[in-house]
């Protein structure tokens, strides 16, 4: 070796000092990635002496070795250390310069961002109410999280009947309790508080354990509604559900009526409407069928009536439950339920001034 081992061990530490002097001038995460590969990467200085060590005695190697690699180590800690500070510093400053506060109108203007319109839903959910509310019927609101007994039993579903796999759920721990899986909750916890003749419509989400795909959600809107009166018929129904579409579509839509099982109705129906995202070529929305399912209903089933303590000989009744997402899909040609979902802000904005 061409130098005495203590020469080359006042060169390490001078290398060292150096490199904290440098670090300290470093303010950016890639400038502190440049310096310590240029400190300990393998053209640096470090390098270049270990590789100069050939000749040197096995104590010189020694001493020399775990000086060099006490330095390296403090390089890489002094590093990692600042990399997080700046890493830390970088995150506070993007919160403040992204801050928002949402209830400032002014504050999210100011970003750029909208900040008046309602989601498509919520507007549809609205012109819905205001239809019904025009016609005499009361708006009811219900619980998310249900008991078995009123998204099942009460509606004639008991324990172990098939039709419970039709609508696949969300049940806590307790199997008896769950997400409701659907509107019609709203029926049976209307009927208790209220005497025939009454009539109402019920909106709100609902949650099914279901894959998603362009016409699926796991969480969705529907708006049940139910009459029940002296001789009600399907003439009554199909009356309302005529007006109901005409007055949200504001355009005549082509609805097809076929028969459709749901323990709770008898008879049952399900009215579908042309696709109107491809005017019934067949698309992934209609399952290339050309109608997509959106107001199922029927005459209400009198062991329904019964749960609700309605004179079966005196009284009957309709009930719907209408395919919130679907129909708002329709209305404005939007090809994939997920969109409504997502939450992007560049989606929802362009029905901001409906
Ligand atoms: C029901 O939920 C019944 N409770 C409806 C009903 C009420 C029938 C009153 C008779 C009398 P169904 O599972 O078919 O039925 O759902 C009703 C509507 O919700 C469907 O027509 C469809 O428009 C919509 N829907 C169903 N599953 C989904 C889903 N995963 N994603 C989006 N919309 C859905």
């Amino acid at each position: 070796m061409s130098e005495n081992l203590q020469t080359v061990i006042a060169k390490i530490s001078k290398i060292f000092d150096q490199f904290v002097l440098d670090l300290k001038s470093m303010n950016s995460k890639a400038q502190v990635l440049d310096l310590k590969s240029k400190y300990i990467g393998k053209d640096g200085p470090l390098t270049i002496i270990m590789k100069g060590l050939k000749d040197a005695t096995p104590e010189e190697k020694r001493e020399i070795g775990k000086k060099s690699n006490e330095c390296k180590d403090q390089i890489e800690k002094m590093s990692k250390s600042l990399l997080e500070e700046l890493e830390h510093k970088e995150i506070n400053r993007s919160l403040e310069e992204n801050w928002i506060d949402i209830s400032d109108r002014d504050s999210i203007r100011a970003k750029g961002l909208c900040s008046s319109g309602y989601h498509p839903i919520t507007t549809i959910q609205r012109e819905i109410e205001d239809i019904f509310i025009s016609m005499g019927f009361e708006v009811l609101d219900g619980p998310y999280l249900e008991d078995d007994y009123h998204n099942f039993e009460a509606l004639n579903i008991p324990k172990d009947h098939p039709a419970r796999d039709m609508q696949d759920t969300f049940w806590f721990k307790d199997m008896a309790h769950l997400l409701r899986t659907h509107t019609s909750t709203i029926q049976v916890r209307g009927m208790e508080n209220r005497t025939p003749p009454f009539k109402f419509v019920g909106p709100g989400k609902v949650f099914r354990c279901e894959r998603t795909d362009a016409s699926h959600e796991f969480v969705f809107h529907q708006i049940e509604g139910m009459m029940v009166d002296k001789n009600i018929s399907v003439a009554n129904l199909m009356y309302f559900s005529k007006l109901l579409l005409s007055e949200v579509f504001k355009k005549e839509v082509e609805i097809r009526l076929r028969p459709g099982f749901f323990p709770f109705v008898e008879p049952g129906f399900e009215i579908d409407i042309r696709c109107l995202i491809c005017a019934g070529k067949g698309c992934p929305v209609c399952k290339h069928s050309g109608w997509v399912e959106l107001l199922p209903c029927g005459l209400v089933h009198p062991n329904v009536l019964k749960y609700g303590k309605v004179d079966t000989s005196i009284y009957n009744g309709f009930a719907f439950g209408l395919g919130l997402d679907r129909l708002v899909m329709m209305k404005y040609a939007i090809d994939d339920i997920r969109l409504l979902h997502a939450g992007d802000l560049r989606f929802v904005s362009q029905f901001a001034s409906i």
